[in-house]
Protein backbone atom coordinates (compact mmCIF):
# COMPACT_ATOMS: atom_id res chain seq x y z
CA UNK A 1 0.00 0.00 0.00
CA UNK A 2 1.25 3.22 -0.98
CA UNK A 3 1.01 5.87 1.83
CA UNK A 4 2.95 8.74 -0.03
CA UNK A 5 2.42 12.08 -0.53
CA UNK A 6 4.60 13.87 -3.20
CA UNK A 7 4.63 17.03 -4.01
CA UNK A 8 2.89 19.54 -1.73
CA UNK A 9 -0.25 19.38 0.75
CA UNK A 10 -0.97 23.12 -0.32
CA UNK A 11 -2.43 21.46 -3.26
CA UNK A 12 -4.09 18.91 -2.83
CA UNK A 13 -7.44 21.02 -2.60
CA UNK A 14 -7.32 21.83 -5.85
CA UNK A 15 -5.97 18.58 -7.77
CA UNK A 16 -4.98 18.77 -11.04
CA UNK A 17 -7.54 16.40 -11.94
CA UNK A 18 -10.55 18.62 -10.55
CA UNK A 19 -11.27 20.67 -13.74
CA UNK A 20 -10.33 20.32 -16.54
CA UNK A 21 -9.89 23.79 -16.98
CA UNK A 22 -8.03 24.66 -13.85
CA UNK A 23 -4.21 25.41 -14.55
CA UNK A 24 -4.12 27.30 -11.20
CA UNK A 25 -1.63 24.49 -10.09
CA UNK A 26 1.32 25.67 -13.17
CA UNK A 27 3.94 25.68 -10.86
CA UNK A 28 5.23 29.02 -9.61
CA UNK A 29 8.28 29.99 -10.86
CA UNK A 30 11.26 31.18 -8.35
CA UNK A 31 9.98 32.88 -5.52
CA UNK A 32 13.21 34.18 -4.07
CA UNK A 33 16.10 34.18 -6.44
CA UNK A 34 19.34 36.18 -4.93
CA UNK A 35 22.46 36.95 -6.92
CA UNK A 36 24.07 39.46 -5.07
CA UNK A 37 23.84 41.78 -8.30
CA UNK A 38 22.30 44.69 -6.47
CA UNK A 39 24.68 44.87 -3.73
CA UNK A 40 28.21 46.64 -2.24
CA UNK A 41 30.21 45.28 0.34
CA UNK A 42 34.04 45.00 0.00
CA UNK A 43 34.71 44.21 3.52
CA UNK A 44 34.37 40.73 5.58
CA UNK A 45 33.00 42.84 8.87
CA UNK A 46 29.58 41.92 9.66
CA UNK A 47 27.16 44.26 8.17
CA UNK A 48 24.15 44.60 6.44
CA UNK A 49 23.50 44.77 3.03
CA UNK A 50 20.39 45.44 0.62
CA UNK A 51 20.12 43.04 -2.22
CA UNK A 52 17.57 42.61 -4.60
CA UNK A 53 15.50 40.64 -2.25
CA UNK A 54 15.83 42.37 0.35
CA UNK A 55 18.28 42.56 3.21
CA UNK A 56 20.78 40.25 3.89
CA UNK A 57 24.14 40.30 6.69
CA UNK A 58 27.43 39.50 5.68
CA UNK A 59 29.48 38.27 8.44
CA UNK A 60 33.21 37.39 7.56
CA UNK A 61 31.89 37.51 3.93
CA UNK A 62 31.69 40.26 1.32
CA UNK A 63 30.46 40.59 -1.95
CA UNK A 64 32.83 39.10 -4.45
CA UNK A 65 33.56 41.43 -7.58
CA UNK A 66 37.11 40.21 -8.89
CA UNK A 67 38.55 37.81 -11.24
CA UNK A 68 39.36 35.06 -8.17
CA UNK A 69 35.49 35.46 -7.45
CA UNK A 70 33.15 32.34 -8.70
CA UNK A 71 30.11 34.15 -9.91
CA UNK A 72 27.15 34.72 -12.05
CA UNK A 73 26.59 38.04 -13.65
CA UNK A 74 29.44 40.03 -12.20
CA UNK A 75 28.90 39.57 -8.34
CA UNK A 76 28.92 36.52 -5.41
CA UNK A 77 28.82 36.07 -2.17
CA UNK A 78 32.34 34.99 -0.54
CA UNK A 79 32.60 33.93 2.59
CA UNK A 80 36.05 32.60 5.01
CA UNK A 81 36.66 31.39 7.96
CA UNK A 82 33.05 30.45 10.14
CA UNK A 83 31.25 33.20 7.80
CA UNK A 84 27.71 33.80 7.45
CA UNK A 85 25.76 35.12 4.89
CA UNK A 86 22.14 35.85 6.41
CA UNK A 87 18.62 36.26 5.24
CA UNK A 88 17.11 39.36 7.51
CA UNK A 89 14.02 39.01 5.99
CA UNK A 90 11.32 36.55 6.50
CA UNK A 91 9.73 34.79 2.97
CA UNK A 92 5.86 34.10 4.68
CA UNK A 93 4.91 31.35 2.00
CA UNK A 94 7.49 28.56 3.25
CA UNK A 95 9.88 27.05 1.46
CA UNK A 96 9.81 23.97 -1.15
CA UNK A 97 13.60 23.94 -2.05
CA UNK A 98 16.29 25.71 -2.53
CA UNK A 99 19.23 26.12 -4.71
CA UNK A 100 22.35 27.65 -4.60
CA UNK A 101 25.45 27.64 -6.58
CA UNK A 102 28.55 27.04 -5.04
CA UNK A 103 32.63 26.84 -6.00
CA UNK A 104 36.01 27.90 -4.49
CA UNK A 105 37.15 31.16 -4.36
CA UNK A 106 40.67 31.63 -6.29
CA UNK A 107 42.81 28.58 -6.02
CA UNK A 108 41.94 28.12 -1.93
CA UNK A 109 41.22 24.34 -0.62
CA UNK A 110 37.63 23.36 -0.72
CA UNK A 111 35.22 24.00 2.35
CA UNK A 112 32.45 23.01 3.73
CA UNK A 113 29.44 24.70 4.29
CA UNK A 114 25.71 23.98 5.10
CA UNK A 115 22.31 25.90 4.54
CA UNK A 116 20.26 26.37 8.08
CA UNK A 117 16.89 27.72 8.20
CA UNK A 118 14.70 29.72 10.73
CA UNK A 119 11.40 30.07 11.37
CA UNK A 120 11.04 32.22 14.27
CA UNK A 121 12.96 35.37 11.84
CA UNK A 122 16.36 34.11 13.21
CA UNK A 123 16.36 33.12 17.02
CA UNK A 124 16.71 29.61 16.48
CA UNK A 125 18.16 27.60 13.17
CA UNK A 126 18.49 24.48 12.05
CA UNK A 127 20.39 22.79 9.31
CA UNK A 128 18.67 21.76 6.35
CA UNK A 129 20.08 18.59 4.47
CA UNK A 130 23.63 17.79 4.67
CA UNK A 131 26.67 19.41 4.78
CA UNK A 132 27.75 20.07 1.28
CA UNK A 133 31.36 20.70 -0.21
CA UNK A 134 32.67 23.46 -2.33
CA UNK A 135 35.62 21.94 -4.16
CA UNK A 136 35.56 23.12 -7.89
CA UNK A 137 36.34 26.58 -9.52
CA UNK A 138 33.34 26.39 -11.29
CA UNK A 139 29.87 26.83 -9.59
CA UNK A 140 28.39 23.51 -8.89
CA UNK A 141 24.47 23.63 -7.12
CA UNK A 142 23.94 22.30 -4.51
CA UNK A 143 20.07 21.09 -3.93
CA UNK A 144 17.90 21.02 -0.77
CA UNK A 145 14.29 19.94 -0.08
CA UNK A 146 13.17 21.74 2.39
CA UNK A 147 8.96 21.47 2.25
CA UNK A 148 8.11 24.06 5.48
CA UNK A 149 5.24 26.18 5.69
CA UNK A 150 4.91 29.31 6.87
CA UNK A 151 7.63 32.28 7.78
CA UNK A 152 11.09 31.04 6.92
CA UNK A 153 14.21 32.67 6.44
CA UNK A 154 17.64 30.89 5.55
CA UNK A 155 21.45 31.30 6.66
CA UNK A 156 24.70 29.99 4.46
CA UNK A 157 27.47 28.88 6.63
CA UNK A 158 30.68 28.17 6.37
CA UNK A 159 31.31 25.09 8.33
CA UNK A 160 34.98 24.59 8.27
CA UNK A 161 36.06 27.25 9.70
CA UNK A 162 39.25 27.79 7.75
CA UNK A 163 40.94 30.44 6.36
CA UNK A 164 40.17 29.62 2.77
CA UNK A 165 37.03 31.23 0.84
CA UNK A 166 34.32 29.70 -1.02
CA UNK A 167 31.75 31.31 -3.29
CA UNK A 168 27.83 31.13 -3.50
CA UNK A 169 25.41 32.27 -5.59
CA UNK A 170 22.10 32.31 -7.25
CA UNK A 171 20.04 31.68 -4.25
CA UNK A 172 17.05 30.04 -5.16
CA UNK A 173 13.93 29.33 -2.89
CA UNK A 174 10.26 28.42 -4.31
CA UNK A 175 7.51 28.52 -2.24
CA UNK A 176 6.18 25.46 0.04
CA UNK A 177 3.26 24.38 -1.74
CA UNK A 178 4.23 24.26 -5.24
CA UNK A 179 5.13 21.31 -6.97
CA UNK A 180 8.56 22.57 -8.86
CA UNK A 181 10.42 24.84 -9.82
CA UNK A 182 13.75 24.54 -7.71
CA UNK A 183 15.95 21.41 -7.42
CA UNK A 184 15.81 19.01 -4.36
CA UNK A 185 15.40 15.77 -5.14
CA UNK A 186 11.68 14.86 -4.34
CA UNK A 187 11.08 13.27 -7.71
CA UNK A 188 13.96 10.85 -6.98
CA UNK A 189 13.30 10.26 -3.11
CA UNK A 190 10.59 8.65 -4.99
CA UNK A 191 11.34 6.57 -7.70
CA UNK A 192 14.13 6.65 -10.09
CA UNK A 193 11.43 7.17 -13.17
CA UNK A 194 10.29 10.71 -11.12
CA UNK A 195 13.94 11.58 -11.37
CA UNK A 196 13.13 14.77 -13.11
CA UNK A 197 10.37 15.67 -10.56
CA UNK A 198 7.41 15.03 -9.91
CA UNK A 199 5.02 16.72 -12.77
CA UNK A 200 2.05 18.07 -10.16
CA UNK A 201 1.18 16.59 -6.17
CA UNK A 202 -0.11 13.10 -6.23
CA UNK A 203 -1.39 10.91 -3.13
CA UNK A 204 -3.04 8.02 -2.22
CA UNK A 205 -5.59 9.83 -0.53
CA UNK A 206 -6.12 12.02 -3.72
CA UNK A 207 -8.81 10.24 -6.16
CA UNK A 208 -8.19 12.28 -9.23
CA UNK A 209 -4.54 12.27 -8.42
CA UNK A 210 -3.71 8.99 -7.50
CA UNK A 211 -0.11 8.10 -6.53
CA UNK A 212 0.58 4.95 -8.17
CA UNK A 213 4.41 4.06 -7.68
CA UNK A 214 5.08 0.90 -9.62
CA UNK A 215 8.60 -0.74 -10.31
CA UNK A 216 8.05 -0.32 -13.62
CA UNK A 217 6.82 3.75 -13.73
CA UNK A 218 5.36 6.09 -11.74
CA UNK A 219 1.87 7.50 -12.02
CA UNK A 220 -0.78 10.26 -11.29
CA UNK A 221 -3.98 8.63 -12.16
CA UNK A 222 -7.58 10.69 -12.44
CA UNK A 223 -10.46 7.86 -11.13
CA UNK A 224 -12.91 10.75 -12.27
CA UNK A 225 -11.30 10.68 -15.46
CA UNK A 226 -10.50 6.56 -15.06
CA UNK A 227 -6.84 8.11 -17.11
CA UNK A 228 -3.56 8.42 -15.31
CA UNK A 229 -2.58 12.42 -15.11
CA UNK A 230 0.99 11.04 -15.99
CA UNK A 231 2.99 8.64 -16.29
CA UNK A 232 6.94 9.00 -15.63
CA UNK A 233 9.46 6.70 -16.42
CA UNK A 234 12.95 5.93 -16.57
CA UNK A 235 14.17 4.18 -20.34
CA UNK A 236 17.50 3.23 -20.89
CA UNK A 237 18.77 -0.65 -22.45
CA UNK A 238 18.71 -2.02 -18.77
CA UNK A 239 15.34 -2.53 -19.29
CA UNK A 240 14.99 -3.74 -23.08
CA UNK A 241 15.51 -7.68 -23.19
CA UNK A 242 13.74 -10.22 -26.02
CA UNK A 243 9.95 -10.35 -23.27
CA UNK A 244 7.24 -10.95 -26.32
CA UNK A 245 4.59 -8.86 -25.62
CA UNK A 246 2.31 -10.12 -23.02
CA UNK A 247 -0.83 -8.35 -24.17
CA UNK A 248 -2.72 -8.95 -21.02
CA UNK A 249 -4.73 -5.68 -20.75
CA UNK A 250 -6.63 -5.65 -17.66
CA UNK A 251 -7.84 -4.18 -14.72
CA UNK A 252 -5.02 -2.97 -12.26
CA UNK A 253 -5.06 -4.79 -9.23
CA UNK A 254 -2.57 -2.53 -7.22
CA UNK A 255 -5.03 0.12 -6.42
CA UNK A 256 -8.23 0.57 -4.28
CA UNK A 257 -11.13 -0.39 -5.43
CA UNK A 258 -12.28 3.71 -4.32
CA UNK A 259 -10.69 4.50 -7.67
CA UNK A 260 -12.90 4.07 -10.25
CA UNK A 261 -11.04 2.34 -13.52
CA UNK A 262 -11.40 1.77 -16.88
CA UNK A 263 -13.13 -2.02 -17.76
CA UNK A 264 -12.40 -3.84 -21.04
CA UNK A 265 -15.46 -2.85 -22.01
CA UNK A 266 -14.96 0.81 -22.10
CA UNK A 267 -12.85 0.55 -24.77
CA UNK A 268 -14.33 -2.24 -26.80
CA UNK A 269 -15.74 -1.32 -29.88
CA UNK A 270 -15.34 2.79 -28.77
CA UNK A 271 -12.86 3.57 -31.91
CA UNK A 272 -9.68 4.28 -29.92
CA UNK A 273 -7.36 1.86 -29.28
CA UNK A 274 -6.12 1.06 -25.44
CA UNK A 275 -2.93 3.47 -25.66
CA UNK A 276 -0.36 2.85 -23.72
CA UNK A 277 1.49 5.55 -22.05
CA UNK A 278 4.55 3.78 -20.36
CA UNK A 279 4.73 1.36 -23.68
CA UNK A 280 4.91 -2.46 -23.49
CA UNK A 281 8.15 -2.68 -25.78
CA UNK A 282 9.75 -0.33 -23.48
CA UNK A 283 9.43 -3.49 -20.84
CA UNK A 284 11.10 -5.90 -22.07
CA UNK A 285 13.66 -7.81 -19.57
CA UNK A 286 11.33 -9.89 -17.88
CA UNK A 287 7.36 -10.97 -18.58
CA UNK A 288 6.33 -9.51 -14.96
CA UNK A 289 7.76 -6.06 -16.09
CA UNK A 290 6.10 -6.01 -19.38
CA UNK A 291 2.46 -7.34 -17.79
CA UNK A 292 2.84 -3.73 -15.64
CA UNK A 293 2.35 -2.17 -18.82
CA UNK A 294 -0.82 -3.81 -19.66
CA UNK A 295 -2.90 -2.27 -16.44
CA UNK A 296 -5.65 -0.26 -18.07
CA UNK A 297 -4.56 2.48 -15.59
CA UNK A 298 -1.92 3.04 -17.97
CA UNK A 299 -3.81 3.59 -21.02
CA UNK A 300 -5.59 6.21 -22.55
CA UNK A 301 -8.20 6.19 -25.44
CA UNK A 302 -6.25 7.10 -27.97
CA UNK A 303 -6.78 7.37 -32.30
CA UNK A 304 -5.32 5.03 -34.21
CA UNK A 305 -3.90 7.41 -36.59
CA UNK A 306 -1.91 9.14 -33.30
CA UNK A 307 -1.28 5.51 -31.31
CA UNK A 308 -0.21 3.63 -34.53
CA UNK A 309 1.28 6.19 -36.58
CA UNK A 310 3.93 9.19 -35.34
CA UNK A 311 3.77 8.11 -31.61
CA UNK A 312 4.68 4.59 -32.03
CA UNK A 313 7.16 5.76 -34.37
CA UNK A 314 8.39 7.91 -31.81
CA UNK A 315 8.62 5.66 -28.98
CA UNK A 316 10.64 3.38 -31.56
CA UNK A 317 13.10 6.44 -31.93
CA UNK A 318 13.14 6.50 -28.32
CA UNK A 319 14.21 2.96 -27.81
CA UNK A 320 16.83 3.42 -30.44
CA UNK A 321 18.33 5.75 -28.13
CA UNK A 322 18.08 4.15 -24.99
CA UNK A 323 19.91 1.37 -27.49
CA UNK A 324 22.63 3.58 -27.90
CA UNK A 325 23.42 3.92 -24.19
CA UNK A 326 21.21 7.21 -23.63
CA UNK A 327 19.66 7.88 -20.16
CA UNK A 328 16.23 8.88 -20.53
CA UNK A 329 13.34 10.27 -18.27
CA UNK A 330 10.06 10.34 -20.27
CA UNK A 331 6.46 11.68 -18.83
CA UNK A 332 3.60 11.30 -21.21
CA UNK A 333 0.17 11.66 -20.52
CA UNK A 334 -3.45 13.49 -22.62
CA UNK A 335 -4.18 17.23 -22.45
CA UNK A 336 -8.48 17.71 -21.56
CA UNK A 337 -10.88 20.41 -22.04
CA UNK A 338 -14.51 21.02 -21.04
CA UNK A 339 -15.41 18.93 -24.96
CA UNK A 340 -13.25 16.35 -24.58
CA UNK A 341 -14.94 12.96 -25.67
CA UNK A 342 -16.16 9.80 -23.80
CA UNK A 343 -16.17 6.40 -24.16
CA UNK A 344 -17.94 3.63 -22.22
CA UNK A 345 -18.60 4.58 -18.91
CA UNK A 346 -16.93 7.65 -19.05
CA UNK A 347 -13.49 7.17 -19.55
CA UNK A 348 -12.23 10.40 -21.00
CA UNK A 349 -10.29 10.93 -24.27
CA UNK A 350 -7.27 13.29 -24.35
CA UNK A 351 -7.77 15.89 -26.61
CA UNK A 352 -4.07 15.49 -27.56
CA UNK A 353 -1.33 13.28 -26.06
CA UNK A 354 1.43 15.02 -24.83
CA UNK A 355 5.55 13.41 -24.45
CA UNK A 356 7.94 15.46 -22.62
CA UNK A 357 11.67 13.51 -22.86
CA UNK A 358 14.78 14.16 -21.46
CA UNK A 359 17.81 12.76 -22.93
CA UNK A 360 21.04 12.21 -21.40
CA UNK A 361 24.33 10.68 -22.58
CA UNK A 362 24.82 7.88 -20.07
CA UNK A 363 23.09 5.55 -17.76
CA UNK A 364 22.55 6.38 -13.85
CA UNK A 365 22.54 9.99 -14.97
CA UNK A 366 20.09 12.76 -13.27
CA UNK A 367 18.98 15.98 -12.66
CA UNK A 368 22.57 17.47 -11.85
CA UNK A 369 23.70 16.47 -15.49
CA UNK A 370 20.83 18.16 -16.70
CA UNK A 371 22.47 21.32 -18.10
CA UNK A 372 21.06 24.28 -20.55
CA UNK A 373 22.30 22.09 -23.47
CA UNK A 374 20.87 19.26 -22.94
CA UNK A 375 18.58 17.92 -24.99
CA UNK A 376 14.82 17.89 -24.52
CA UNK A 377 12.10 16.80 -26.65
CA UNK A 378 8.08 18.10 -26.15
CA UNK A 379 5.58 16.75 -28.17
CA UNK A 380 1.89 17.11 -28.53
CA UNK A 381 -0.09 14.76 -30.75
CA UNK A 382 -3.94 15.46 -31.48
CA UNK A 383 -5.79 12.41 -30.61
CA UNK A 384 -8.56 12.12 -33.30
CA UNK A 385 -8.22 10.40 -36.64
CA UNK A 386 -9.25 12.98 -38.44
CA UNK A 387 -6.84 15.43 -37.35
CA UNK A 388 -3.68 13.37 -37.68
CA UNK A 389 -2.68 11.70 -40.32
CA UNK A 390 -0.89 7.83 -39.33
CA UNK A 391 1.90 8.93 -41.92
CA UNK A 392 2.82 11.76 -40.34
CA UNK A 393 6.34 12.31 -38.88
CA UNK A 394 6.69 12.59 -35.81
CA UNK A 395 8.72 15.84 -35.51
CA UNK A 396 6.65 18.00 -36.70
CA UNK A 397 4.68 17.97 -33.45
CA UNK A 398 7.28 18.75 -31.63
CA UNK A 399 6.88 22.15 -29.06
CA UNK A 400 8.30 23.53 -26.15
CA UNK A 401 7.76 22.01 -22.59
CA UNK A 402 6.69 25.19 -21.34
CA UNK A 403 3.71 24.72 -24.27
CA UNK A 404 3.19 21.07 -22.66
CA UNK A 405 3.08 23.07 -18.87
CA UNK A 406 0.52 25.51 -19.89
CA UNK A 407 -1.26 22.92 -21.99
CA UNK A 408 -1.36 20.77 -18.74
CA UNK A 409 -1.01 23.09 -15.44
CA UNK A 410 1.85 20.62 -14.56
CA UNK A 411 5.44 21.36 -13.87
CA UNK A 412 7.92 19.01 -15.55
CA UNK A 413 11.61 18.77 -14.69
CA UNK A 414 10.46 20.46 -11.54
CA UNK A 415 13.91 19.13 -9.75
CA UNK A 416 16.22 20.64 -12.39
CA UNK A 417 17.79 23.72 -11.54
CA UNK A 418 15.14 26.50 -11.97
CA UNK A 419 17.82 28.01 -14.13
CA UNK A 420 18.14 25.60 -16.31
CA UNK A 421 14.42 24.52 -16.86
CA UNK A 422 14.21 28.10 -17.87
CA UNK A 423 16.25 27.70 -21.05
CA UNK A 424 15.84 23.61 -21.75
CA UNK A 425 11.42 24.31 -21.37
CA UNK A 426 11.31 27.56 -23.68
CA UNK A 427 13.27 25.62 -26.78
CA UNK A 428 11.24 23.43 -29.32
CA UNK A 429 13.95 20.38 -30.21
CA UNK A 430 14.97 20.74 -33.33
CA UNK A 431 18.11 17.31 -33.45
CA1 LIG B 1 25.76 36.90 -9.12
CA1 LIG C 1 9.30 22.84 -15.42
Amino acid sequence: MISLLVGATGCLGAAPGDDPDDTSEVASAVSTSEGFEAGTKAAYAAAAVTLGTGSWNLDDALIGTTTSDVLTGTRSGRIRNSGKITMLFDRSTGAGTVTIHHAVFGTDASGTWGLFSSQNSGSTWTQVGATRTASGSTFSTATFTVNLAGTIRFEIRKLDGGTNRINVDDIAVTDFGTSGGGGGGTGAALSKHTTMGIPAPASSSTPNAFLSAKSGYVESYNASRKVPNWVSWELNSSYLGSTARQDDFRVDDTFPSSEAQAALADYSGSGYDRGHMCPSADRTLTVAANQQTFYLTNMVPQAAHNNEGPWAVMENDLRDLANAGDELFIIAGGTFSASSNTIGSGVVVPDKTFKVVVVLSSVGQGVSAVTTSTRVIGVMMPNEDAQISQSADWHTFRVSVDAIEAATGYDFLSDVDPAVQAVIEARVDNQ
